[in-house]
């Protein structure tokens, strides 16, 4: 099955980069409240003003390797890298549009060439982030207009250097930039895993489906996520930090900030702690549902400290508590657990296991309605522990953890179960 991979690949790496990583939320001296990445949008910076940013991108800690080498040691599986943002400014070379990183700055790489061919090497799947329909640079790119309730009430059009025709036009930067580009895109880097799309707010129904004919024909086995619009899509994407409250039919991902942004700020020093990143990451496997989460690099290309920190944190976890998270199904229970998670390892001719991830230390857990028996029940540790557990009738099955585990950072405790009558 194509698609296999990604519902068990359970954690990837959202990277936005590009030149707004430069001030990092500052501009002449005003800091913004909102998200790094709408920079101009929020400070409305004409288009000549903010692409004289290229001329100081030069990023010399910039290494792909690097990059995916935190991604795999962090546990994760794939790695989303934006292409183009709402800015317009492509992170790879574009032989449509100069707008690009190759031809624009100092640095003349190709970013995007680099972590393709990187990405192999750490075993994880190369995905494109592109904004199929806001594109600030160009004079068509797409914006519904700030009455439109689709813009949520952000009124980032008008009177900047937006021509009042904007939008309306959406159909030549569809044809003249969008397509062609996303033509590179798709022929220029090897597989694609992804084709990470976002904000369809102009596009129509018309040209989301010509977008996925477009990627079906030339990267049949690439998926393609919901927000390409109208629809259409291989994967649902939830909403920024959203969580699930059930297990959706099909397969989801969730993006999320590791503070509150996705472009690098300054002072956004709002990190989340290992613990936090890993409970998103269990509450996110108990309702079968990948977990992208964002890294914004800094403008010499490397990645905050912070971030490499909980990213360390988090591939310790995965090293000795994976086998609960990748490849796993959903909560099978109809409630979800004040003490932390539970998902389900289905063994191909083997025993099932239930994996209970404890979030918060209980001396003892109580789990109701189970059809199965349990044969064994141990705390995944060096070396693996048996933990008492027991039976009493209305099939309540009570654990008793061992008080050891109390300072363990998300401990994983295992049952194996049988057929009631096998
Ligand atoms: O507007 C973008 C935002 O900048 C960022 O790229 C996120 C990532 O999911 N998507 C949009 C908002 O949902």
């Amino acid at each position: 099955m194509r698609a296999q991979w990604f519902s068990e690949a359970r954690f990837g790496m959202f990277i936005h980069w590009g030149l707004y990583s430069i001030p990092g939320g500052i501009w002449r001296g005003r800091e913004m409240s909102y998200i790094g990445e709408w920079l101009q949008a929020c400070f409305r910076i004409p288009n000549r003003e903010y692409g004289a940013l290229a001329a100081r991108f030069n990023p010399e800690r910039f290494d792909a390797e690097q990059w995916c080498r935190t991604a795999r040691d962090a546990g994760m599986r794939y790695l989303v890298f934006s292409a183009k943002h709402h800015d317009g400014f492509a992170m790879y070379r574009s032989r449509v549009d100069s707008y690009n990183v190759v031809d624009a700055t100092p640095f003349g790489r190709d970013p995007l060439a680099e972590l393709a061919a990187a990405c192999p090497k750490y075993g994880l799947k190369l995905g494109i982030y592109y904004s199929q329909d806001l594109d600030w640079h160009h004079p068509d790119g797409g914006d519904p207009g700030p009455e439109s309730p689709k813009n949520h009430g952000m009124s980032w059009g008008n009177d900047w250097d937006y021509p009042a025709h904007r939008g309306k036009r959406f159909r030549r930067y569809f044809e003249g930039k969008a397509i062609p580009q996303l033509t590179e895109l798709l022929t220029g880097y090897g597989p694609v895993g992804i084709m990470w799309f976002d904000c369809p707010l102009t596009i129509s129904r018309e040209e989301s489906g010509r977008i996925v004919e477009l990627v079906r024909k030339l990267q049949p086995d690439c998926l393609i996520n919901t927000r390409i619009g109208h629809g259409f899509g291989d994967y649902g994407s939830y909403g920024d930090n959203q969580l699930p409250a059930a297990p959706p039919e099909g397969m989801w991902e969730t993006p999320g900030t590791l503070n509150r942004t996705w472009g690098f700020k300054w002072n956004d020093h709002d990190w989340k702690t290992p613990g936090e990143v890993l409970s998103l990451l269990a509450s996110l496997a108990e309702k079968d549902t990948n977990y992208l989460l964002n890294v914004g690099p800094m403008p010499d290309g490397s990645f905050p400290p912070e971030t490499v920190r909980v990213l360390r944190e988090t591939g310790k976890w995965l090293e000795r508590y994976g086998f609960a998270v990748y490849g796993c199904g959903a909560n099978p229970f109809q409630c979800s657990f004040d003490w932390g998670y539970v998902t389900v390892e289905q063994r191909p001719g083997k025993r099932t296991r239930l994996h209970l991830i404890i979030r918060e230390f209980r001396p003892e857990i109580r789990l109701y309605g189970l059809e199965e028996v349990v044969v064994r029940c141990w705390a995944a540790a060096e070396p693996e522990c048996p933990v008492e557990f027991g039976c009493s009738g209305g099939r309540c099955l009570t654990i008793r953890l061992p008080e050891w585990l109390r300072a363990r950072l998300l401990p994983v405790v295992t049952l194996e179960l049988a057929c009631r009558n096998a």
